[in-house]
């Protein structure tokens, strides 16, 4: 890890915090308890601010002011074209904002400055250049009835959209969300992560500021059970949409069916495979699979956190596996060239640290990392596991960090097998030059995406969602603008029928 720099002093980022508040039909506005709550620094654990802290109350406001802009307008009145230039000019001042946008989520999250500037932020704007030219792309159907009606369907917005989103790529996650709901023409009350509430809030300013009337995007600061579960069991929110565990994703549904059955999405963990069969170049392989599992300090729910590699090259797998992880770039995510910043929060650095014990109690050969890094903040040494077995807790659970376990297998036939083996259904990997290979393994393996020779490709107009208790529905692409339309009928009787 000589890389790293010196992680007692924490880098001073180069943005202040300008928002803080709710923000509640337009205004920035105090919670109705007064009440805030810390977001920390993950490279010190220090506070950055404190953040009105919504619950009930502030939701049941938020809720009214989204209402409010939906029932009466002027969002879903407005043409298609007027909501789309709003979203484009947003597009627009995200750019132009580009690096204080990425240092506000560096410095609230923990990812590398380089992640956030290059990748994510630059995505925030691609992904409402994307919504926004769906704007004026929706239309219904003509349809030709059995008996003398004219037959046509409306495509309208659901109407009050709640949106709960976590912690690990808070922009992006926004985007995903907010994006595709006004598109459509629905207004939105966003609750972030308690973790990440911070660049939400400075986008929504600049939504405002690109022309977004007052109401429709609402935004509340605050935890789940509290701010969380109101929206979820509120009487006048039409839909939700729920990025996070699965644990919570559970009780999400469970609310919404308590109170309105509003229609509910839901992306949850995954314990993705990938697999490196035998024809596989082991260099670009390693490559691949180092990146599909630590991306984001390995905080992704699509994580490729189950390698399977094939007995002939497993060995030499593992070596480099191991050596690329001692080779990973460690340290203040604003330091230049760094590909590992910390871990998102204390209960997050617990968990992965638990298990890495857990992995090591089971017999797993521990080939590099195993512990924390440094004696500040949540850094996690890069660790890689071999000889994995599918029943051990690190190779069934979501460990949610930088911890790769590696598992080895014989035949096509066993690992299609062993990787469905699993509740969760998100993602898979498949690295090979075998045509055969690659096309058995896609149409066999139980996942809402194959990558093959590649991973974490997530272009706006791709499909994203999972497969079995990794969730409902798909976000991204055509198929997202489902989960914020409903279908209206609409039957003519002909007065002659002959025509
Ligand atoms: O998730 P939660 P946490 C996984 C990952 C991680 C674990 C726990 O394995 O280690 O979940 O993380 C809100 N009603 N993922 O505790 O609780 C909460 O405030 C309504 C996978 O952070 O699911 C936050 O906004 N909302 C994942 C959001 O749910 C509630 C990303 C996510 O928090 C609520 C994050 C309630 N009762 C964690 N309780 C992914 N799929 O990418 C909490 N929330």
């Amino acid at each position: 890890y000589s890389k790293s720099a010196s992680l007692d002093n924490p880098i001073k980022p180069p943005v202040t915090v300008q928002y803080d508040k709710l923000l509640i039909n337009g205004q920035f506005v105090e919670a109705a308890s007064g009440k805030t709550f810390p977001t920390l620094d993950p490279r010190s654990g220090e506070v950055i601010a404190h953040v009105s802290e919504g619950d009930l109350e502030d939701v049941n406001r938020a809720v009214a002011s989204a209402r409010k802009a939906f029932d009466e307008g002027p969002w879903p009145k407005m043409t298609a074209y007027e909501r789309s230039k709003i979203m484009f000019r947003f597009a627009d001042l995200i750019e132009k904002h580009n690096d204080e946008i990425a240092a506000l989520e560096t410095w609230d999250n923990g990812k590398p400055f380089e992640q956030s500037a290059k990748i994510e932020v630059p995505m925030l704007a691609r992904l409402f250049r994307y919504y926004g030219g769906w704007a004026d792309k929706i239309h219904g159907l003509t349809i030709r009835g059995d008996g003398p009606h004219h037959v046509q369907t409306l495509h309208e917005p659901i109407g009050v959209a709640g949106q709960i989103i976590p912690w690990n790529f808070p922009l992006l996650m926004f985007a995903w969300k907010v994006g595709p709901a006004l598109a459509c023409g629905n207004t939105v009350v966003l609750k972030t992560a308690e973790q990440t509430p911070l660049s939400a809030l400075f986008v929504s300013k600049l939504l405002h500021e690109a022309g977004l009337p007052d109401g429709v995007l609402n935004v509340v600061s605050g935890f789940g059970p509290t701010a969380g579960a109101a929206l979820c069991s509120h009487m006048d929110v039409d839909k939700l949409a729920f990025t996070g565990s699965t644990e919570t994703g559970k009780l999400v549904l469970e609310l919404a069916a308590k109170s309105n059955l509003k229609t509910v999405t839901l992306e949850l963990g995954g314990k993705s495979p990938f697999i490196v069969c035998e024809d596989a170049d082991v260099d670009k392989a390693v490559e691949l699979a180092h990146f599909a599992l630590f991306f984001n300090q390995g905080q992704c729910c699509c994580a490729g956190s189950r390698t399977f590699v094939h007995e002939k090259v497993y060995d030499e797998f593992v070596e480099k596996a191991k050596e690329r992880a001692l080779k990973r770039a460690v340290g203040d995510p604003f330091k230049a060239g760094m590909e590992q910043g910390p871990q998102i929060d204390g209960e997050q650095f617990k968990k992965i640290l638990k298990y890495i014990k857990s992995g090591v109690e089971s017999g797993a050969t521990l080939e590099a990392g195993g512990d924390r890094f440094g004696t500040k903040g949540y850094y996690i040494q890069p660790t890689v596991f071999s000889n994995v077995k599918d029943d051990m807790l690190i190779a069934k659970d979501e460990i949610f960090g930088p911890v790769q376990t590696v598992l080895k297998f014989k035949e096509l036939g066993e690992v299609i097998r062993r990787a469905n083996n699993s509740p969760f259904g998100l993602a898979a990997g498949v690295f090979t030059q075998n045509l055969d290979t690659a096309n058995t393994l896609t149409r066999a393996l139980r996942a809402g995406t194959v990558w093959i020779n590649c991973f974490d490709t997530f272009d706006a107009a791709i499909p994203f969602g999972g497969y079995k208790m990794s969730g409902i529905g798909r976000e991204k692409g055509e198929y997202s603008l489902k989960n914020y339309l409903q279908v209206k009928a609409v039957v003519t009787a002909l007065k002659d029928p002959a025509w």
